[in-house]
This record gives C-alpha cells, structure tokens and sequence, in this order.
C-alpha cells in the first residue's frame, strides 16, 4: 500500500470513529434494590438508562429470582403522593432517565434468598429496539451499609 492510500484509510477510519459519538450508548447503570425494612411488602429499585443513539422505550424489566417487578412512578395529586403502574418508559437518544426515591422507580415482591446472600439481583433490561441489557443491581438490606453502585454487565 503506498503512503498516500494508507494515509486515506487512516483518516476514514477516524471519521467512523468520531461519527459514533461519545455516550451514545444505551445503557444501565447504578441499579440498587432497597430491601424492604418489613418482611412482605415489597422492596425498591433505582438505577439510571443512559439513552443511546435512537429514541427507545424501556418496556420491561424482568429477574428470575423476583416473584413480581414492576415498574412504577410516585405522582402528587390534591398534595398526596401516590403510584402508578407504568407500562413503558420513553429514553430518548442520549438523555439520561433517573428511577431514583420520590420518582419513577421499580417495585419488587419476592427477592430471592439466594440473590440475597450474594448482594446482587440480576435483571434484564427489555428495550422496543429489542435490545436486551443485563445488569447486576446492588443489593442493600433495609437500614443497612451506604449506597455502592455497580457497573453495567451487558
Ligand atoms: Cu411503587
């Protein structure tokens, strides 16, 4: 290959590269579960969808080692706060979507002993683009040590 033509590959290939973008990846991260303080009702979980390239919807999260998952958001109505189921969650690209305390945030019965013990719940991630993302959300016991995030396991 002679100078000029390695030079041109080069150059597209930095061209590719910077037509990616930075960040635009669809993503999950800081997922934690609260664990209920009362044994039976149901337990918490928060994490953050970094939006990708393209507008998505989050239509499902779902764990082997939950009995029920649902998601949900705490709306204020008349100054009394309650929550409603939600049957998708829109991420647009590249936004970041926060289910955190007070908002939006996933609602779970029955977390198994097993995921217990070990400190993590794996959940799948199901997008309307068919996109599957498998994380391992942070396990904390009702009143227990600070929050730790954990990276996204794709
Ligand atoms: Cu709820």
């Amino acid at each position: 290959m002679t100078k000029q033509l390695s030079f041109f590959f080069a150059s597209l290939a930095v061209i590719f590269l910077s037509a990616c973008g930075q960040g635009d990846v669809l993503r999950v991260d800081e997922a934690v579960v609260n664990l209920s303080p009362v044994d039976g009702n149901p337990s918490s979980g928060y994490m953050t969808i970094h939006g990708g390239p393209d507008d998505v919807s989050l239509v499902s999260v779902i764990a082997d080692d939950v009995m029920r998952m649902e998601m949900h958001e705490t709306v204020e109505t008349d100054g009394m706060a309650r929550m409603q189921q939600l049957s998708v969650v829109s991420v647009p690209a590249g936004e970041k979507i926060k289910f955190e305390p007070g908002g939006k945030h996933l609602m779970i019965w029955g977390v198994g002993r097993g995921s217990i013990q070990r400190g993590l719940l794996r959940m799948i991630f199901i997008f309307s683009n068919d996109d599957r993302i498998q994380v391992d959300a942070v396990i904390r016991e009702a009143g227990g040590a600070s929050p730790e995030t954990e990276e996204n396991t794709e």
